[in-house]
């Protein structure tokens, strides 16, 4: 049997792990009295009536969502459902919104969603998209922000746990996706003991339209079965660049936590994606069979449809010469940051007891000079003093994430000293470093991976909360910290918990995106094919055991309200068009027994609910959201008569009735 040499470096590190973890409780409540407390509250008041100056979103991780808060209140604004079904809002439920969680695999209701990013225009967030990953079943969902409702979600093939993704390009040119676990490629029934021969770890390269956002895979490039964890694209010079970090440059497949930390050294991987263009329109790719699911949302028909894709162009490094480096970076690098001005780019090894940073003016000349210090798998790999630009000495310990104020300024996580430490770019010295309660992930400055950082606040996204809220069981809360980094010091103004775990998050001037912000969707414009834009339209039409119910619903009642005629083991779809035109009024639509969620339909929409009764009777229908005075009186019933009974098709409103 063999013996896997467990590093000093690393034992260390999990020894210190366990201590934060046993001293958490006793430094509980520090700095949450006094005056400080007093000047943090009004720090974050928002006083009632008015709005918060950011909006931040933040991955809700396991809960497969996204969520907004106002900042700096750290107020809830919205839940977003992205990659997991949502009964209050119906996604996933109705006809409409279903096929955005198809993917080669099927429907999938749920997903990890972990980065959200917003889209750039000249480096800056331009308030038009929001792109969130999937994780699991690898996909990059993209959001309206005139909607805030998930827009398109496009699946990653030859990936396995989407994690370095979706950060983009400075014009939203692309959104990447790297693959953190190794898969066969292609994918086959193979000996896992074959990892080294049979895997590969796959980059993606996703275009979005700069018109429409619409999404669509332009290129993968083929590489070593390391796990790519995180990626940012350069800026400035380095624009055209796009870095990823990995770790498991052992290739190891068991017993990661040893397997995988045995290298002093792993990689980040520099791709040259002008390059990559350029190799693409020579011709210089392979077509490769790939099966994937592209799912668009239409909102002119109110509806999704998914799209099953067939192949995939794939660049083959060995063929594409000065495609992709190698840059070797201190022990297991978790993220990978780009500074606002686009020369440094911050690999954090999370098991390296200095921050090293990489310069890019320096790689460009490693590159010039072939200073390099071999080659894997067609990849040179860059001579690491020559591409070092600075080192931020002993900084604390397992750094993960970093992101700029824009003033010259990095903060940087530090997940086992739990702390956020401050250090400026080009001295490298340490500034200052505030703790955070408790160990924190991601961190997030609005505009923070950005050109153009509004370093005002930060926000500490942060993994364990015991003791710092009131106890719910055994299962506590995810939280935010939220802290002041307008002066010299980082200061705590601000606890809030958060949905699921939020792993990245990104915030923005709410000026930037509100003024674009939808209030209905105007009636005339709804194209859906089960629409019914007035009342004297709506019918039931039956034609076999399928039965297509066209109602509609405003204030304060459903069209039409009394249906009989529905037989057991009918196909029932109810389509409902909410007529209302004035802003926050939609209403809900639920059946009694319907084995699904609500409808939630907003004014000038329509959302179809399906169902197949199951018994004889009558069974009531209501609206579930309070949308009137008498939203109580909204409410129907619909008659259920045995499969072959010959109760006749009949609906009507009042004293209206119509018989089919
Ligand atoms: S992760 S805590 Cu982005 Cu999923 Cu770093
Ligand atoms: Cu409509 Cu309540």
């Amino acid at each position: 049997m063999k013996v896997h040499p467990l590093s000093h470096l690393f034992a260390l590190l999990v020894g210190l792990a366990l201590l934060v973890g046993c001293n958490t409780s006793s430094t509980s409540n520090s700095g949450s009295s006094g005056l400080l407390a007093d000047d943090a509250a009004s720090a974050v008041y928002v006083p009632p009536g008015e709005y918060d100056e950011f909006y931040g979103f933040m991955s809700g991780g396991f809960s497969g969502q996204v969520s907004v808060y106002g900042i700096p209140s750290g107020r809830l604004l919205k839940v977003i459902p992205v990659f997991s079904v949502d009964a209050e809002k119906g996604y996933g439920f109705n006809e409409e919104t279903k096929p955005l969680l198809n993917t080669s695999f099927g429907f999938i209701p749920w997903d990890d969603a972990h980065h959200p990013e917003l889209s750039q225009t000249d480096g800056t967030t331009d308030g038009r998209w929001l792109f969130i990953n999937g994780n699991n079943t690898p996909r990059i969902a993209r959001i309206d922000l005139t909607t805030f409702e998930t827009a398109e979600i496009i699946e990653i093939p030859n990936s396995g746990g989407n994690h370095s993704s979706p950060f983009t390009t400075e014009n939203t040119e692309y959104v990447v996706a790297g693959t953190r676990f190794g898969v066969p490629y292609p994918q086959a029934d193979v000996s896992i003991d074959s990892y080294a021969e049979n895997f590969k770890g796959m980059l993606t390269y996703v275009k979005v339209d700069p018109e429409s956002g619409e999404m669509s895979i332009a290129f993968q490039v083929l590489l070593p079965a390391f796990d790519y964890d995180l990626a940012h694209s350069g800026k400035g010079n380095s624009h055209g660049w796009t870095f990823f970090t990995s770790y498991n440059t052992e290739e190891s497949h068991s017993l990661m936590e040893v397997g995988a930390s045995q290298n002093d050294k792993d990689f980040i991987a520099a791709i040259n994606w002008k390059k990559a263009e350029e190799y693409l329109a020579a011709g210089n790719f392979h077509e490769m069979p790939a099966r994937y699911a592209h799912n668009t949302y239409d909102e002119a028909t109110h509806s999704a449809t998914s799209e099953m894709l067939e192949s995939v162009p794939v660049l083959i490094p060995e063929e594409c010469p000065g495609l992709v480096y190698f840059l070797p970076t201190p022990k297991s690098p978790h993220g990978v940051d780009v500074d606002p001005t686009g020369e440094y780019i911050v690999g954090n090894g999370k098991l390296s007891a200095d921050l090293t940073v990489h310069s890019f003016s320096k790689m460009q000349d490693a590159i010039a000079n072939s200073a390099f210090d071999g080659e894997i798998a067609g990849v040179p790999v860059l001579d690491f003093e020559s591409v070092v630009g600075g080192v931020v000495k002993e900084p604390g310990l397992g750094p993960l994430h970093t992101e700029f104020d824009g003033n010259g300024n990095a903060y940087t996580t530090f997940f086992i000293s739990s702390e956020i430490v401050k250090w400026r770019v080009g001295t490298w010295e340490v500034l200052d470093r505030v703790p955070c309660y408790y160990s924190v992930g991601h961190l997030m400055i609005p505009g923070g991976d950005s050109k153009n950082p509004e370093g005002k606040y930060m926000v500490a996204l942060n993994k364990i909360t015991k003791d710092r809220y009131l106890l719910t069981g055994p299962e506590l809360c995810h939280a935010a910290q939220l802290y002041d980094i307008s002066g010299d010091k980082m200061q705590l103004l601000l606890d809030f918990p958060t949905v699921g775990e939020p792993h990245y998050a990104q915030g923005i001037s709410a000026e930037r995106v509100q003024p674009n912000s939808k209030k209905i969707y105007p009636i005339e414009e709804n194209e859906h094919p089960y629409r019914c834009t007035a009342e004297k339209d709506t019918r039931v039409e039956r034609s076999g055991n399928v039965v297509h119910v066209y109602m509609t619903t405003i204030r304060s009642h459903f069209a039409p309200d009394n249906i009989e005629g529905i037989k057991v083991g009918d196909q029932v779809y109810f389509h409902v068009t909410n007529l209302e035109q004035d802003f926050d009024v939609p209403h809900g639509f639920a059946v009694m027994g319907a084995p699904t969620a609500e409808l939630l339909i907003m004014p000038g929409q329509t959302e179809t609910m399906f169902w197949e009764p199951q018994e004889e009777g009558v069974l009531p229908f209501y609206c579930t959201d309070f949308c009137s005075a008498l939203h109580q009186e909204m409410q129907g019933y619909i008659r259920v008569s045995a499969a072959n009974s010959d109760v006749a098709l009949k609906w009507g409103l009042g004293e209206e009735e119509e018989v089919q």
